[in-house]
């Protein structure tokens, strides 16, 4: 088991919860990062006794220095200090929970200091996959899932020898809170309606990515990041139980599943204990006499966002950057006020239509795209 980690994100949902995991295991936390909560920050660095702490905000970062002053630690700001507890010599893991693309930078630095990297962050996977999972190839650096669905088809993985014995992968979804809804209803539905999410909790921009589905989009392209396997064969099922997390299916007709609760904690401890697995502690089984598991296809008018994704991925290059930044912006624009629901996707739709492709993809191609695009989407008239 990994005995040393660094959490980049520890205020969001997925890093507090590590905290929990990491304290559960008796894995030491050298490092935190948060944007702007350095009420919470503090708390945890008051607990868990990190080396180093980074506040995103060079003025927070001032003042949180000045309130742990009592304390032995090193406090950063900004991408340097992302980069610096990424590359921690001692370090075995770097759980990235961050949210957006800001994790890819980080990551290629954790990977270059062949530190192994479970990532929760979905951004870094969609719009530089290729540069990560490569370069994690030449460092023999291990990436291992920490979103639901990829731990789930990761762990199903297990055993499978030639990439050629998988059929598909089949990614479930809950369908978010209007998987039943007509094409109508979406017309007016509010901000409180989009953010309750039945079956996980998570930050508002997931939430609102999980009620457009283009979460399950942006997962589609993690999948084929991640795992290597093309467009066609990835499948999606709407799973309301949200028991079963993802399957494999395999070309002998077999489905191997991953099932349990609905806790994060789960994955993120696979994460951390990759190959092996220790006891749960949070004593949650599954009681499966207590469910009947359904699945079914989604509805054509929800499946928009994830079409989308299936497009961007098959254009390639800078395609799924468009796609990101465009839908980022879009969800910050929603939870603003300034536009309705069902303008997310006709936003994305419209930044992919016209804005240029390019095809070589490097770092800063990336980042370039990413903040034309963001202005683009920031002049529509809406
Ligand atoms: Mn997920």
């Amino acid at each position: 088991m990994r005995k040393k980690l660094s959490i980049l994100g520890s205020t969001g949902s997925i890093g507090r919860q590590t905290l929990q995991v990491a304290k559960a295991l008796g894995v030491k936390v050298l490092a935190l990062s948060a944007k702007s909560n350095i009420k919470l920050l503090e708390e945890q660095i008051r607990e868990y006794k990190p080396e180093y702490a980074v506040v995103f905000d060079e003025i927070l970062a001032l003042r949180l220095k000045n309130n742990v002053k009592d304390m032995q630690i090193k406090i950063l700001s900004g991408m340097d200090g992302l980069c610096q507890i990424s590359s921690i010599e001692d370090c075995d893991i770097v759980l990235n929970a961050l949210t957006g693309m800001i994790g890819l930078k980080p990551t290629l630095k954790a990977i270059e200091s062949k530190i192994d990297v479970a990532i929760a962050n979905k951004e870094t996977l969609v719009v530089g996959g290729d540069l990560v999972m490569n370069y994690a190839r030449d460092k023999n650096v291990k990436i291992i899932p920490v979103d639901s669905e990829h731990s789930a088809i990761f762990q199903c993985l297990q055993g499978c020898r030639e990439k050629k014995s998988i059929k598909n992968l089949i990614l479930t979804a809950s369908g978010g809170p209007f998987w039943d809804k007509t094409e109508d209803d979406l017309k007016n539905v509010t901000i409180e309606q989009t953010l309750k999410h039945p079956n996980w909790s998570m930050g508002p921009k997931n939430t609102v990515d999980s009620a457009t589905m283009m979460n399950k989009g942006l997962e589609i392209i993690e999948a084929i990041r991640l795992f290597g396997i093309s467009e066609d064969k990835i499948k999606v099922l709407i799973h309301r139980e949200s028991i079963v997390h993802s399957m494999v299916e395999y070309c002998d007709g077999s489905i191997i599943a991953q099932m349990s609760i609905t806790d994060m904690k789960i994955p993120i401890q696979y994460a951390l204990t990759f190959p092996d697995r220790t006891e749960t502690f949070t004593d949650n089984f599954l009681d499966l006499t207590k469910f009947s598991l359904t699945f079914f296809e989604p509805k054509p008018y929800l499946s928009k966002c994830m079409d989308l994704c299936r497009s961007a991925v098959k254009t390639g290059g800078t395609a799924p950057v468009i796609l990101n930044a465009a839908n980022e912006e879009a969800v910050r624009m929603f939870l603003d006020k300034k536009i309705r629901f069902l303008d997310i996707w006709q936003i994305v739709e419209d930044a992919i239509k016209n804005i240029p492709v390019f095809k070589t993809l490097s770092l800063d191609d990336i980042i370039d795209c990413d903040l034309k695009t963001r202005e683009y989407v920031n002049r529509l008239d809406v």
